[in-house]
């Protein structure tokens, strides 16, 4: 059995954070393990305001202790993260246990949550996890904050931000969300590995279920590697995977609705 572990917020409402990250480890067929940095909870009588409850700093050591030295995955990624001892810890069992296949998903903000950024945080995730990571997968607003540019709003643009994070030290980089460049018809991502850049493109789904996509997308990479695919592959069928994925979005309640990383199942069964 291949093991893998996410280092991640639990979303208590089950569509991103480790809850996302384990379904689809489970969706590859991997082992999934979890160290829970935060836990977000959404408020119904205040329209699904976010709060962040950081779990103590002994408590995150001990669970990646747990994973890492007491089982050993094959890849690893990283989601909210919350805490300057969350960034650190991540950092120092990424390099301790000399984990390569590591996916780094730089969360800023939640989709929608208005959440307040935190800039210092961002910054230490940029100098401490950058260089460790594989794939970084940025969505436009936080290429936006890595690269230093005040906006990506062309593709030239999307293809500076790259070339900036990644002489930061990514190995590769993965820019999503390019469908939110003005003029675009398709959901177009870009990856760049230093050399050359590719364009991933598949059908613009018309939705708003989309929750939990980012946290999705980053765990279906780390998967692929985990499974020891080369990362152009993990990254061309972890596209695949959301994009079925938010073929069955649903809503959960009036405010937000997840894909379902289990949709392709069901349609292989019934097609
Ligand atoms: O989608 C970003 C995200 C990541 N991690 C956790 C979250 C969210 C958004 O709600 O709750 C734990």
């Amino acid at each position: 059995m291949i093991k893998i572990a996410t280092i991640a917020g639990s979303d208590a409402s089950g569509g991103a954070g480790l809850e996302a990250d384990l379904k689809t480890f489970e969706e590859y067929g991997l082992y999934g393990m979890a160290a829970v940095t935060v836990i977000a909870t959404m408020d119904p009588r205040r329209e699904w305001a976010h709060q962040v409850f950081p779990l103590e700093e002994a408590a995150l050591r001990a669970q990646l202790e747990t994973i890492f030295k007491g089982v050993g995955p094959a890849a690893a990624k990283s989601g909210m993260l919350g805490t300057f001892y969350a960034v650190e810890l991540t950092r120092e069992y990424i390099t301790a246990q000399g984990i390569k296949n590591f996916v780094l998903d730089p969360v800023m903000v939640c989709k929608g949550a208005g959440e307040a950024l935190n800039p210092e945080l961002n910054q230490a995730l940029a100098e401490k996890l950058l260089p460790l990571a594989e794939v970084i997968t940025p969505n436009l607003f936080e290429a936006a904050q890595l690269s230093g540019l005040p906006e990506i709003d062309t593709l030239e643009k999307a293809k500076e931000a790259a070339r900036i994070i990644h002489g930061k030290g990514s190995r590769n980089v993965l820019i999503k969300g390019g469908s939110k460049l003005p003029g675009q018809t398709k959901a177009l991502d870009l990856l760049f590995d230093g050399r050359d850049f590719e364009i991933l493109e598949e059908e613009l789904l018309q939705t708003s279920w989309t929750h939990g996509a980012g946290c999705t997308s980053s765990a279906a990479i780390a998967a692929g590697l985990a499974r020891g695919l080369s990362t152009p592959e993990a990254v061309r069928l972890a596209k695949k995977f959301i994009t079925q994925s938010l073929r069955g979005g649903f809503a959960l309640n009036r405010w937000v609705g997840p894909g379902n990383p289990s949709l392709w199942r069901k349609d292989r069964l019934f097609q």
